[in-house]
């Protein structure tokens, strides 16, 4: 029998759950975690111990940690992601099915006996500040402590949640092992899993709604409260119930007189949302502050706008390209109590990656431990290197960011990285028209998942990994809040683009800090002025319209950004409507109807 802390709760339920998951993975010991910051620095202790964890210099970054993963495990796994529903047609062509009772058996098979020689943590977790009618409670089981400790910092972890539970509560399972099984007196690796990618597996389960994970310790794959409980499964639910989990930043934008904007913006993984939510505007007066950088829950509220609300409680943030001129704010966060995954080393114990803005030192390790120096021809960092951070210790958090209800949204921008075509910044003219822009987003591929990056694909909404049904009726249920509420409530929508190059691959745009001058004029337009042109794609700003003081920018750079691209487009449309195709009929009406209209427009 396993060692066991007496569980601290009498919730009958979760007590069966973990008895039976204890008697199928057979840990050697079990432990309940209180999110106490004692616990916290036990862990921290005990992963230093095994290797797991470097502490940082204490001078320099105190209560911080480095980890290495393994080499085959640092990103999110799309292919080996799976959605359980009980048709493929209701998973939609955007998800990998498999049949529930085939992949019930497969895991139960996997799981039999994966967490031998470790230590079974149950991590009560709740998405969403505590007091919200609409948080969810979810119990996360894994053997990994560098999850429990990066749980402690992404939600709200602990005795609170079992509180909140109560005798009869319910909650949604979270079953994680990394895969490595100790036989007796086997030393542990720094980084336990299964190395074999086709041996991970991502699975949801949509009704009675439960997640399963095995055989990958990184990020998304493994820290269950994130991707696989705020996204997929709570889309799925949000459907249901007539509300949205959305892969979305949230910020508020005050003007130099005061006024406040909300705005939350859906980009696909690692194009731009950490650095937009916490952005230090270049435009004087103006002033940015922080109420999420990944994952927005929005239900329309009883004044009939739009609230969003951001259920977790710390970033995972990019860590390469992060620096002063970049993001001065997430610089400014993780400055202490943070875990830094796949950066490199530095001499003097502090971290570096690629583009940190200082220069490289003359030697690291790096985040494979090799010895690194900058002529190498390696990246220190990997490319999807890491920090996770206490969204607390943002310089610029806001002050409404654990507030139940959420913030009233004025505007939704959706945006994707692309060299061309798509220009800085495009004014949806409706509701069913800002659906149609991003229903048809499209993006290069990124470090965020494994595969091949600077892959042009559609991801509708920055959805196509998380959306945990099938997109055609994901598309159909955004388009229904029009029938929900006042068409003047419902924010506003555009779509933005920070991505294009020059011909000799440079980039267009400044970005970051200057992406203040989009939003005034975003702002502008839900305030009915701003000046715009009507042209087939939507409304772009006039040729005089961005506020461009203080900015070095050619005549030439600013027509090419705001240009119609007629050839362009012309081929985005044709492949929209192939992407539409895969939909059959669960593609709404009105999307078709808004695609001739564009078709048709560029004549
Ligand atoms: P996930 O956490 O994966 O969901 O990513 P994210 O959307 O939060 O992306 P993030 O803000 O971390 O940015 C990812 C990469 O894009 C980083 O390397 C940034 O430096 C780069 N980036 C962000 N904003 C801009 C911008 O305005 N212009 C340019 N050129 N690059 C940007
Ligand atoms: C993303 O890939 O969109 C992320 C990182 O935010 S992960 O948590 O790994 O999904
Ligand atoms: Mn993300």
């Amino acid at each position: 029998m396993p060692a066991k802390t007496k569980p601290p709760t009498n919730n009958e339920k979760l007590l069966a759950w973990v008895e039976e998951m204890t008697t199928l993975c057979k840990p050697a010991s079990v432990h309940w975690c209180d999110g106490s910051d004692a616990e916290y620095q036990v862990l921290c202790d005990f992963m230093v111990k095994g290797g797991t964890f470097t502490p940082l210099n204490p001078k320099l970054r105190p209560g911080c940690y480095l980890a290495r993963s393994h080499a085959s495990d640092v990103a999110r796994v799309e292919d080996r992601t799976f959605i359980c529903a009980k048709t493929k047609e209701e998973a939609g062509p955007n998800n990998n099915w498999a049949d529930a009772a085939e992949m019930r058996q497969k895991l139960l098979g996997f799981f039999n006996g994966s967490m031998a020689g470790r230590t079974l943590y149950v991590i009560p977790f709740a998405m969403g500040p505590l007091a919200s009618p609409i948080a969810k409670v979810g119990i996360e089981i894994t053997d990994s402590p560098y999850v429990v400790a990066n749980m402690r910092i992404m939600t709200r972890m602990g005795r609170a949640v079992l509180d909140k539970l109560g005798a009869s509560g319910g909650f949604i399972p979270c079953m994680h092992s990394v895969g490595a099984p100790l036989k007796p007196g086997q030393t542990d690796a720094p980084w336990p899993c299964e190395p074999d990618p086709q041996k991970k597996y991502i699975v949801h389960f949509p009704d009675d709604p439960s997640i399963w994970s095995y055989g990958s310790g990184y990020g998304g794959n493994a820290l269950l409260g994130k991707k696989c409980l705020a996204l997929r499964i709570a889309s799925i639910v949000a459907q249901r119930e007539g509300w949205l989990a959305e892969h979305m930043l949230i910020l508020r934008l005050t003007s130099p007189q005061g006024k406040k904007h909300y705005i939350a913006a859906a980009f696909p993984s690692a194009c731009g949302k950490t650095n937009l939510a916490m952005m230090q505007p270049t435009l004087p007066g103006w002033k940015v502050t922080c109420l999420g950088d990944d994952i927005a829950w929005i239900h329309v509220g009883k004044d009939g706008r739009f609230h969003a609300m951001n259920p977790e409680t710390g970033f995972f943030g990019v860590a390469p390209g992060t620096s002063k001129h970049s993001n001065p704010n997430a610089m400014g966060t993780f400055t202490r109590n943070s875990i830094f995954t796949n950066v490199a080393l530095t001499p003097d114990g502090d971290i570096w990656w690629e583009d940190m803005g200082v220069p490289p030192p003359a030697k690291a390790i790096d985040w494979e431990g090799k010895d690194w120096t900058p002529d190498c021809g390696r990246k220190a960092a990997h490319p999807n290197a890491r920090f996770t951070a206490p969204a607390a210790q943002c310089p610029v958090i806001d002050p409404d960011w654990e507030n139940p209800e959420g913030v009233p949204l004025d505007a939704i921008l959706f945006g994707g990285r692309r060299a061309t075509t798509i220009p800085l910044i495009n004014e949806a003219f409706d509701w069913e028209h800002g659906v149609f822009l991003g229903s048809a987003a499209g993006s290069e591929t990124t470090a965020a998942a494994l595969g091949k990056a600077g892959i042009l694909r559609r991801d509708p909404f920055a959805m196509l990994p998380f959306c945990g049904y099938n997109m055609g009726d994901y598309l159909g249920h955004w388009l229904s809040f029009a029938q929900r509420t006042d068409r003047a409530k419902l924010p506003k929508m555009f779509f933005v683009n920070w991505f294009r190059r020059s011909a000799e691959g440079k980039w267009l745009w400044p970005g970051y800090g200057d992406n203040s001058r989009v939003l005034k004029w975003v702002c502008e337009r839900v305030e009915g002025a701003g000046k715009a042109v009507a042209t087939p794609i939507g409304n772009v700003p006039a040729p005089d319209a961005l506020d461009l003081t203080g900015l070095d920018m050619g005549a030439d750079s600013l027509r090419e950004l705001l240009a119609v691209d007629i050839a362009g487009w012309k081929h985005e449309t044709g492949t929209i409507a192939g992407y539409y195709a895969t939909f059959g009929s669960r593609l709404p009406d009105a999307l078709k109807q808004k695609l001739e209209t564009l078709s048709k427009g560029l004549g």
